[in-house]
């Protein structure tokens, strides 16, 4: 998702690089901001004023030695962009007692349907509530089966009642939550093709006889400003508390994203990223500035493991990993792991460094299925020793798993390459450590770039700034075509460097003390 803005982004700021900044660049450069955030369909007022905005944040920054133009404007960027987007918000208005009601407003198909099981989902397992879904879209005959299908993958109980209007349905649903001791009630309404004034109504009227503590406008961010025209005429209409933006896995240009706050005055909550139940986020609008600069989401990253890998088997992988036995098998447990986080598409993106290029390299999305099929029709023993696989047995494989020859040769070589980039992986717990390990840099790299008082716009050479690029990752085999890991381009600061640092900076406070 938002490729195209990362893109063009990253190539302003690649462009300045080495630059001075003057009042020539800082004109000339924000008016390539202006067309790019255009371009990506944010809408014209939101655009010229975060123009100006970043104009005069660039001609009011001290000219520090040693800080370039791109370095300047990346962080003037994020800081705007997340400004902008922000401020986070993903807070529920609970009730103190009885149920929370969560009513979901947007147009047809902007996926109220799916959020609203992914919010059940969530509630349930973040926050240790007890949901109830509520079918008050009576105007497709399907919308209650489709609700019905969702109640039952996620075992939450769905209420619907026949011969009622959706305003009546929400109301016996309040008793029946309170029956089934459900905590937070959902209500999930109609979607309409456009804005008009029955869809309205019915929603004030659901909304006067269910008092909701949140109503979340659900909005389809690839539609880009029509998304954002639609919030605003809802937000005038319903007392509007927050905004979900959802199919942000697509390909979004990214104008819904950046103007629906600044239009409605309404803070975007989460974020849905797939269709799966679980693809879910809470808004980080700081995180979500990182990746439309291309700078990735680690901490995102990580978020999201923590919630589907399974760190015990991380814990016997890394005892594998130690002992130098990794196998085909284990590499295939691991993939079946990160196939849960989503999809490679998306999780590459998340990596600082690549943001901008992941739409130029050659995934199709079923990289991760590919690999998987191939090991699948290896035997026992071909993973365990992959060295005994000969040509015969490559053919074997290749025709079992219905791919060429060569599919199976190079994920072979890789996984050999691999293997040994893992004797430098081994010190942290396989994927999920080196994911803590990266984020772990990335918060002392936080921590650093906000010196005493912060008032120094991109120091030189800090992480975060592009090029910093913190480590080096695993090349997944079966992913050709692109531009290989990130590599060791310009690290930042090392550990030893940072820690002078601090010390240096200790020394000094302790010094101006005594003075
Ligand atoms: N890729 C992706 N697809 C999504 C996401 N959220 C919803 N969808 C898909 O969008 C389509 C419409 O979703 P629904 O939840 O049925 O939308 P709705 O707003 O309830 O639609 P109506 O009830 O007709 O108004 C479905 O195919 C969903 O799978 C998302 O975050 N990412
Ligand atoms: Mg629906």
């Amino acid at each position: 998702m938002l490729g195209g803005l990362t893109k063009r982004l990253t190539d302003i700021v690649s462009g300045l690089r080495g630059r001075k900044i003057t009042e020539e660049v800082i004109k000339e450069t924000s008016r390539e901001i202006r067309r790019a955030l255009l371009e990506a369909d944010a809408s014209l007022p939101v655009v010229k004023d975060f123009e100006k905005r970043v104009r005069e944040a660039a001609l009011g920054v001290e000219v520090i030695e040693g800080v370039d133009a791109g370095q300047m404007f990346t962080k003037i960027v994020q800081d705007e962009l997340t400004d902008l987007m922000g401020p986070v918000d993903h807070e529920i208005a609970w009730k103190k007692s009885g149920a929370t009601v969560i009513l979901m407003s947007g147009l047809q198909g902007s996926g109220k349907t799916t959020t609203c099981g992914k919010l059940a989902r969530y509630f349930r397992e973040r926050k240790k509530k007890r949901p109830m879904l509520v079918a008050a879209d009576l105007q497709r005959p399907a919308a209650i089966e489709q609700l019905k299908v969702l109640g039952r993958q996620l075992d939450v109980p769905v209420f619907h009642q026949e011969g009622l209007t959706p305003p009546q349905v929400c109301e016996a649903a309040l008793g029946a939550a309170r029956e089934q001791k459900c905590d937070v009630i959902i209500l999930d309404t109609a979607g309409r093709l456009h804005v008009d004034d029955q869809l309205m109504g019915e929603l004030k009227q659901i909304a006067d006889k269910t008092k909701p503590d949140e109503t979340f406008f659900v909005c389809d961010a690839m539609t880009g400003q029509d998304a954002v025209r639609s919030a605003e005429a809802f937000s005038k209409s319903l007392e509007l508390s927050g905004v979900i933006l959802t199919k942000l896995d697509g390909d979004a240009r990214g104008g819904a994203a950046l103007s629906v706050k600044a239009i409605t005055g309404k803070p975007v909550k989460f974020v849905g990223v797939g269709e799966k139940l679980d693809r879910l986020d809470e808004f980080h609008p700081d995180r979500m500035a990182s990746r439309i600069l291309g700078m990735g989401d680690v901490v995102g990253l990580v978020d999201r493991a923590q919630q589907v890998i399974d760190e015990k088997e991380q814990a016997e992988m890394q005892e594998k990993l130690l002992e130098a036995n990794f196998t085909l098998q284990d590499f295939l447990s691991q993939l079946r792991q990160i196939k849960k986080m989503g999809s490679l598409k998306d999780l590459l993106a998340h990596i600082p460094g690549l943001g901008g290029q992941v739409d130029q390299m050659d995934i199709q999305g079923d990289e991760l299925v590919i690999v998987e099929s191939i090991i699948q029709s290896m035997t026992a023993k071909e993973r365990q020793r992959p060295e005994i696989i000969n040509t015969s047995r490559r053919r074997r494989i290749a025709a079992g798993a219905g791919r060429p020859l060569e599919a199976v040769n190079d994920l072979l070589k890789q996984f050999k390459q691999m293997q040994g980039m893992m004797q430098g992986f081994k010190k942290q717990s396989g994927l999920f450590g080196k994911l803590k390990g990266m984020r772990d840099m990335k918060q002392g790299m936080d921590q650093m770039q906000d010196p005493a008082g912060g008032g120094v716009p991109g120091m030189p050479g800090l992480p975060g700034m592009p090029g910093g690029v913190p480590g080096e990752m695993p090349q997944i085999p079966g992913l050709g075509g692109g531009p290989g890991a990130p590599g060791k381009a310009k690290a930042g600061p090392s550990k030893e460097e940072r820690r002078k640092k601090r010390k240096q900076e200790r020394q000094r406070r302790k010094k101006s003390r005594r003075r």
